[in-house]
């Protein structure tokens, strides 16, 4: 293995350093940032543990500040740089029936001026994508009209499209189900593709891994976007049920190694989108990131060329096998030396404890703004 990880660079997310919760509660952790300068520095503390985690992605108006100059130096004086911008058109009141594909004429207006502020807070904080995710969908049959929803959808999109300066991006997240339980408007990567045709070079699709339905072969599904040129990037998690958000490889890691597999060497934006709703958040956004690393290492480690010779001769499991070989290794000593060629840790779970102790001690329990999700 020669210098596998030097190439990898994580987003790790503002907001998963926040608080976030289930349907049920959402538990404040002692020691969680009091607003988006600490969630900052949390992120910093990923990037020096783990030396692959070197951008930090956004969430609007989650991580909004007044001075957008001040975020940006902030960041820049951490050794970060900003990731990709999420506008939020979830949570505000007026989204209750839908944000862009809502029946209001006046809604959708505020949702695409939402995301037309937003590509302006990316263009002041050095962002190169818009990342959106819509909660849009409806809850029962006949609700609204599924195509006219869509007309809408693309009608936003094609304004907000216009408006990207050359150097952003337009990430299109898809997901089945939830918050809505009949129809999603954006509920699989074909329909965020077809989208995407239609805004142009610059629109990508956005898997997180989160959002597929059981059984979904979600390394095909990067493989066919990767070869096409429309893959934007990854919302990286884990789930056994439906949209856990739990650390990436913590359930399949198997599926991860595989995703990395299919990548090869061109790597595309890696986000990090999770909800650490019980577990110690920097401790879980840093095993997030080893977990990613051991799988890019391990994928690294794949004989192609005797794979691509086993292919042609029509050996079924010889293939097969390869792709074991590689995955039964056991990279961890190779990832901490070359973490360590990072100037980052060796054992970066040993280290972040104390880091954890640190910001319990220094923020204590006090909350700036009343429990919710993001903040
Ligand atoms: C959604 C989706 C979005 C994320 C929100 C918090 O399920 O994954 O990407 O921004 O959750
Ligand atoms: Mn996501
Ligand atoms: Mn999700």
């Amino acid at each position: 293995m020669t210098e596998p990880l030097a190439p990898l660079e994580i987003e790790t997310p503002s907001w998963g350093y926040g608080d976030s919760g289930t349907r049920f509660a959402t538990f404040q952790q002692a020691g969680r940032p009091r607003d988006v300068f600490e969630r900052v520095d949390d992120a910093a503390e990923v990037h020096r543990l783990t030396g692959t985690a070197p951008a930090v992605a956004l969430h609007f108006p989650w991580d909004a500040v007044e001075d957008l100059a001040a975020l940006r130096r902030h960041i820049d004086e951490r050794g970060l740089r900003v990731g990709a911008v999420n506008p939020n058109l979830f949570q505000d009141p007026d989204y209750k029936l839908g944000s862009i594909t809502h029946p209001d004429e006046a809604v959708r207006r505020k949702a695409t001026d939402h995301l037309l502020e937003c590509v302006e807070i990316a263009r002041e904080l050095g962002s190169t994508a818009q990342s959106l995710w819509f909660a849009d969908g409806t809850n029962y049959p006949g609700q609204d009209d599924l195509i006219a929803r869509r007309r809408r959808l693309i009608a936003c999109l094609e304004e907000v499209y216009a408006a990207l300066p050359a150097e952003q991006e337009l990430l299109l997240e898809y997901k089945p189900f939830e918050p809505a339980f009949y129809a999603t408007d954006l509920p699989d990567w074909g329909a965020s593709l077809l989208t995407c045709l239609k805004l142009g070079d610059r629109a990508k699709v956005l898997v997180d891994l989160g959002h597929h339905l059981h059984g979904t072969n979600i390394e095909q599904i990067v493989a066919t976007l990767h070869a096409e040129g429309r893959l934007g990037g990854f919302h990286f998690n884990n789930r056994k049920y439906a949209d856990d958000d739990l650390i990436v490889g913590s359930v399949n890691p198997f599926e991860l190694f595989l995703i990395f597999f299919e990548l090869g060497d061109r790597l595309p934006r890696l986000t990090i989108d999770q909800a650490h709703n019980v577990e110690a958040k920097v401790e879980a956004m840093v095993l997030s990131v080893l977990n990613l690393q051991e799988a890019y290492a391990k994928a690294g480690l794949v004989d192609r060329g005797a794979l691509a010779a086993a292919q042609a001769e029509g050996d079924v499991l010889r293939g097969h096998e390869l792709l074991l070989d590689a995955y039964k290794t056991d990279v961890r000593p190779q990832c901490a030396a070359l973490r360590e060629s990072l100037g980052a840790a060796a054992d970066p779970i040993a280290e972040v404890r104390a880091y954890t102790a640190r910001i319990i001690a220094e923020r204590g329990t006090t909350v700036s703004v009343a429990g919710g999700w993001g903040r």
